[in-house]
């Protein structure tokens, strides 16, 4: 089955319940490397979104219990969700409704106006729920970009960050490095590097933005290049929130491990020429 194929198929259009960028907008991401839009995702579409990602996860609670039988259960789906093949990332393989979710056109148009590029692709999504402190699962994400994470040719690219229940300042949203993503690609996270150690000179060059509280359907759009970092949620609330990234459909594929892209036989320097990988939004 071809990508216009697949995408056909499970097609059901939500674009009432998905938001614009506008040229303000535009000028701001290419200023900052980001910008936040508030009710860009309508409340009952957050909600199906968590429903599907609690059934995907086995992470049946909304919220951290009050009970400790129950913690230890919470605990314990935590567990079992991060050792899947995929973790959290990548739903849309297995959930028709998800793949639905991220391909709609409304996203793509969103991308490819900030991007400034005709035609946008879908690459990854990712489920960023960050766990209360108290259940000792909680994570923070240090600096570094996500490009070098991405196994595409160019950095033409750009994350959808949606916050699917209010988040606020306490619960780890992520601030960015103001005008980095006219900076050099650096590090991917997650082995332990300290970018303020190794590229001291990006933090004297560029600044750090406020903390990103973000009410349930705000997104933050930022680009591939952009330094971010997130803290930890100290408070006892679940962070839900979902991440997807969108690229120019003229971006070739690497061969660079990714979750989202290992195994599925595509072919180093080619397009990406996969149903997974359809065209969301064309101009032409
Ligand atoms: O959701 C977060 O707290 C951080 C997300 C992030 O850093 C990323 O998606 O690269």
């Amino acid at each position: 089955m071809s990508a216009a194929e697949k995408l056909e198929r499970v097609y059901e259009d939500l674009s009432q319940y998905i938001g614009d960028v506008t040229a303000e907008h535009v000028r701001q991401f290419w200023r900052d490397g980001f910008v936040q839009i508030n009710d860009f995702v309508a409340p009952e579409l957050c909600d199906r979104v968590v429903d599907h990602f609690t059934n995907w996860t086995g992470l049946r609670w909304k919220e951290w219990p009050s009970d400790p039988a129950e913690q230890e259960a919470f605990r314990k789906a935590i567990d079992e969700a991060s050792k899947k093949p995929k973790w959290f990332f990548a739903i849309r393989q297995e959930d028709p409704w998800m793949f639905n979710y991220v391909t709609q056109r409304k996203f793509g148009e969103a991308v490819a106006k900030l991007l400034k590029v005709k035609e946008v692709k879908i690459l990854t999504e990712t489920l960023h729920a960050k766990m209360p402190g108290a259940s000792g699962r909680g994570r923070s994400f240090p600096w570094h970009q996500d490009f070098p994470w991405l196994p595409i040719d160019r950095a033409q690219a750009a994350q959808t960050w949606i916050a699917l229940v209010d988040v606020t300042e306490d619960m780890g949203p992520m601030q960015h490095l103001i005008g980095s993503h006219r900076s050099m690609p650096g590090i991917r996270d997650g082995f332990g590097e300290d970018a303020t150690k190794l590229f001291p000179e990006l933090f004297e060059e560029y600044h750090v933005s406020q903390l990103h509280a973000v009410p349930k359907g705000g997104v933050v759009f930022h680009h591939a290049m952009t330094w971010h970092y997130s803290g930890e949620n100290v408070t006892d609330r679940v962070r839900w929130a979902m991440s997807s990234y969108r690229m120019s459909a003229t971006c070739r594929y690497t061969g660079a491990m990714n979750f989202n892209t290992d195994g599925l036989g595509l072919v180093p320097n080619e397009l990406f020429n996969h149903p997974n990988f359809p065209t969301v939004y064309s101009a032409n």
